[in-house]
C-alpha cells in the first residue's frame, strides 16, 4: 500500500455534489481485495463506497465496503499462525489467544451497520475539517465471530473493572502520536452483543477491514469497531487516553447540534447511532416521463435499534405515506424499503424519505451541525425532473 504512487484510475471519476467541493472524485481499484472505490485519501487509505452499490442489496460486498484508518502504518499482511490476541489488565488470567483458540469459542453471527461517525461530513454547511465523505462511509455486513463476553470470561474479569480498551496492529507514523485505541464501559463490553468478528459476509475479513479479527459494536459508530484487534486491556479506571477524551467528541445537545459560532458547550464521546434512510435507485436530476409510475426503493437503518417504519413524502414533507419493508435481516442491519410514485405532468417532483426507529426516534427535517461533522441524519430528498 505504501508503495502505490498514483492509485487513481485513469480518467474515471464520480460526481459527489458536496457543497464545499471538490465534486469530481477519482475512482480507484488499486487497493488489495477492493474493487472500484471512491478515493478520498491514499495514505492512510480512505475509500468510500460508490452509492449505487447500496441499491444491489442490503449486504455491502466486502470488495466495495468502505475503508478508513487513522494512521498510515498498517501491516500489509498478518501471519495468522503467529497472531495472538492478548487479554490482560484487571483480569485473573492473562491470555494470549491464537486464532484457533478464538475459533474454538461459541460462534455467533449478526448483521450490523458499520458507519463512520463522520459519514456524510462533506454535506455539512458551513464546511468542517476532516474527510469529506458523501454518504458512502457506511456498510452493512453479516459478521461471524465470538462474543467479547466469552473472551473476557475466559480471562476472568476482576471486581472493580470499569472499562475495556481495544488496540489493533496499526501504529502512528510519527513517534509520540497517540496510537489508535478505543474503550467501552465494562457492562457494555459484557452485554453479549459486542463481538470479535473473524468473518464478514461469510468470508475472511479483507485486510483493510481488519483481518484477522475486529471488534463489532452493534448500534454504535464504527470508531469503536477496532480493526486488526490484537490487544484487549481490562481497566480499573476510566480510559483517559486521546481517542476517548479528545477525539470523537460531540456537543451534549439534541442531535449533537450547535450553531457554528457557539462555544462553551459540554461535550461527550460519540456513541450510539441514529436512524437514517436513503433512496438508492433514484438520484437528484433523474428524469421521468409525465404521469409515469416510478418505482422507488432504498435502504434504512434504525441506528442503535431496529427500524419501526420508513415513510416517503411526495409533497415536500407535508404528508407521508408508509413504504413496504423487506425482510428483517437483523436489528442493527440495513432494511430495504420500496414504494412508488406517479410523476406529475411536468416540472420537478421532490421526494423525501424518513425512518422512525423502534425507540420512536425519527430523522430530523433540518440538518444538524457540529465542528466534527458527526452524526448527520437529516431527512434525505431527491428531485426528479419530469420531462
Ligand atoms: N485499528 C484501527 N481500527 C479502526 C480504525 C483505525 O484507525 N485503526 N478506525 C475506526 C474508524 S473511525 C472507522 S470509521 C472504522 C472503519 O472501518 P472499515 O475500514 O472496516 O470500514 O474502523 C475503526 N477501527
Ligand atoms: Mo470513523
Amino acid at each position: 500500500m505504501g508503495a502505490m504512487v498514483s492509485p487513481a484510475m485513469a480518467g474515471e471519476s464520480v460526481t459527489l455534489n458536496l457543497p464545499g467541493g471538490p465534486n469530481q472524485r477519482a475512482l480507484t481499484a488499486a487497493f488489495p481485495q477492493k474493487g472500484r472505490m471512491i478515493l478520498q485519501r491514499t495514505r492512510p487509505p480512505l475509500l468510500e463506497t460508490p452509492f449505487a452499490v447500496f441499491d444491489r442489496g442490503v449486504f455491502t460486498p466486502n470488495d466495495q465496503f468502505f475503508v478508513r484508518w487513522h494512521w498510515a502504518v498498517i501491516p500489509e499482511q498478518v501471519d495468522v499462525a503467529a497472531f495472538r490476541l492478548s487479554v490482560r489488565g484487571h483480569v485473573n488470567n492473562t491470555l494470549a489467544l491464537s486464532m484457533s483458540d478464538v475459533l474454538a469459542l461459541p460462534r455467533v453471527e449478526m448483521a450490523a451497520v458499520n458507519q463512520c461517525s463522520g459519514n456524510s461530513r462533506g454535506l455539512f454547511e458551513p464546511r468542517v475539517a476532516g474527510g469529506q465523505w458523501a454518504n458512502g462511509a457506511m456498510g452493512n455486513a453479516k459478521w461471524t465471530g465470538v462474543r467479547l463476553r466469552d473472551v473476557l470470561d475466559r480471562a476472568g474479569v476482576k471486581g472493580g473493572a470499569v472499562a475495556v480498551r481495544f488496540n489493533g496492529l496499526d501504529e502512528p507514523v510519527v513517534d509520540g502520536a497517540p496510537d489508535f485505541m478505543k474503550s467501552l464501559d465494562i457492562d457494555h463490553a459484557r452485554d453479549g452483543e459486542v463481538m470479535l468478528a473473524y468473518q464478514m459476509n461469510g468470508e475472511q475479513l479483507p485486510l483493510l477491514n481488519g483481518f484477522p479479527l475486529r471488534l463489532i459494536v452493534p448500534g454504535w459508530y464504527s470508531t469503536y469497531w477496532v480493526k486488526m484487534l490484537s490487544d484487549i486491556e481490562v481497566l480499573d479506571a476510566p480510559d483517559e487516553t486521546y481517542w476517548m477524551t479528545t477525539a470523537y467528541r460531540i456537543p451534549d445537545t439534541p442531535g449533537a447540534s450547535v450553531k457554528p459560532e457557539e462555544t462553551g458547550f459540554k461535550t461527550v464521546p460519540i456513541t450510539r447511532m441514529v436512524p437514517r434512510s436513503f433512496f438508492t435507485n433514484l438520484t437528484d436530476g433523474t428524469t421521468v416521463g409525465p404521469g409515469a409510475s416510478v418505482p422507488v426503493r432504498g435502504i434504512a437503518f434504525g441506528g442503535d435499534c431496529g427500524v419501526a417504519k420508513v415513510e416517503m413524502s411526495a409533497d415536500g414533507g407535508t404528508t407521508w405515506q408508509a413504504t413496504a419493508l423487506d425482510r428483517d435481516e437483523g436489528t442493527y442491519g440495513f432494511r430495504r424499503w420500496t414504494s412508488s410514485v406517479t410523476a406529475p405532468a411536468g416540472g420537478v417532483q421532490t421526494l423525501k424519505v424518513r425512518c422512525t426507529n423502534t425507540k420512536s426516534v425519527v430523522q430530523t427535517a433540518e440538518p444538524n451541525w457540529n465542528g466534527g461533522g458527526f452524526m448527520r441524519n437529516v431527512i434525505e430528498s431527491v428531485r426528479l425532473t419530469v420531462a
